[in-house]
């Protein structure tokens, strides 16, 4: 079969066909996630975005940011979405196409990929996901099952906090590590710092240029999410930990985590490796997770 596989996030919406049997993406496109509180809005940029893909699919499968609980987004952190904090987005995409719909968390769909992906029986039983992009999201697989939660909360490890006296987070939260190290925050500081707009993007950009400034807001970023493994690690047992996301996947940024986790106990420090899939795993998760649902 074929699965129009659909992965919403704060920054991007991607939508591919993806082949079932063999995994392969078939035909890719992404949009600007659209900002704005208004569901209309994002319900028609999903409209025209999956639209050319209907007539080809078998069936939908969703990764979305925010928690999926009974096909309904909710937006732990709606300033991630444009003030939007909650959306039916499986009625909403079923309206669209018309075909089998279901529903995921883009972190724990990515999760489940790069789980299944690593290579079999190598003894992997707890792995963690992460992703630093628009936010910090997580997904957890324990005892070789992926964790989604009776609310569909689990993994949301964005919103431990790493400084009580830091900045309110968009979920309500003071110095959850979503509004300290993620691509928005990178941004945030970014911005304060140099006295201009700047996004993730630009603040990396001019880190790997050499500016020292936008170098420490990295490295901040970095030691964070280092932090945040070991308590993790400790707390779970984790034998590996995958790294996502655009800020995840930039250039050096795994290796930052990994000096930070160097300079710790060895009990604190599990396998750390950048996604195998990239920026696809959270599509190719929930292809792959629905695609035994439908069979
Ligand atoms: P989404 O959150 O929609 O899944 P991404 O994984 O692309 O999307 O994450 C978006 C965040 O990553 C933004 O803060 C953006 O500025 C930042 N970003 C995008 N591309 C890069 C890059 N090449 N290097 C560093 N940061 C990036
Ligand atoms: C936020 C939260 C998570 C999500 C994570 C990464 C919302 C809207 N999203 O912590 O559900 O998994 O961001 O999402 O509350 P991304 O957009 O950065 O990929
Ligand atoms: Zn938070």
């Amino acid at each position: 079969s074929v699965c129009l596989a659909v992965d919403i996030g704060g920054t991007k919406i991607a939508a591919a066909l993806v082949d079932c049997a063999t995994h392969q993406i078939i035909d890719r496109h992404q949009i600007v996630t659209p900002k704005s509180q208004q569901p209309t809005v994002f319900s028609a940029a999903l409209a025209s975005l999956l639209t050319p893909f209907i007539a080809n699919a078998d069936f939908v499968a969703i990764a979305s940011t925010g928690i999926i609980n009974n096909g309904i987004l909710t937006a732990l952190n709606p300033a991630n979405l444009g003030g939007l904090n909650r959306f039916e987005v499986v009625d909403d995409i079923q309206r669209i196409t018309n075909l089998p719909t279901y529903a995921m968390n883009d972190a724990q769909a990515a999760a489940w990929y790069e789980f299944i992906s690593l290579t079999p029986n190598n003894n992997t039983h707890n792995m963690l996901f992460i992703t630093i992009s628009t936010g910090i999201g997580g997904g957890l697989v324990l005892n070789q099952e992926l964790q989604t939660g009776p609310r569909g909360i689990s993994g949301h490890i964005g919103h431990t906090v790493v400084d009580a006296n830091g900045p309110v987070c968009g979920c309500g939260r003071q110095g959850c590590i979503e509004k300290m190290a993620s691509g928005t925050a990178i941004g945030e500081l970014g911005t304060t710092l140099f006295k201009r707009p700047y996004n993730g993007k630009e603040v990396y950009q001019l880190a790997l240029e050499g500016n020292e400034d936008a170098m420490d807001i990295i490295h901040s970023s970095a030691a964070a999410v280092a932090e945040l493994i070991a308590n993790l690690t400790i707390s779970l047992d984790l034998d590996v930990v995958v790294i996502g996301g655009s800020v995840g996947l930039a250039p050096h940024y795994s290796e930052y985590i990994q000096q930070y986790l160097n300079e710790k106990p060895k009990l604190y420090r599990p396998r750390i490796i950048p996604a195998q899939s990239g920026g696809d795993a959270g599509l190719l998760g929930t292809a792959h997770w629905f695609a035994r649902q439908e069979s």
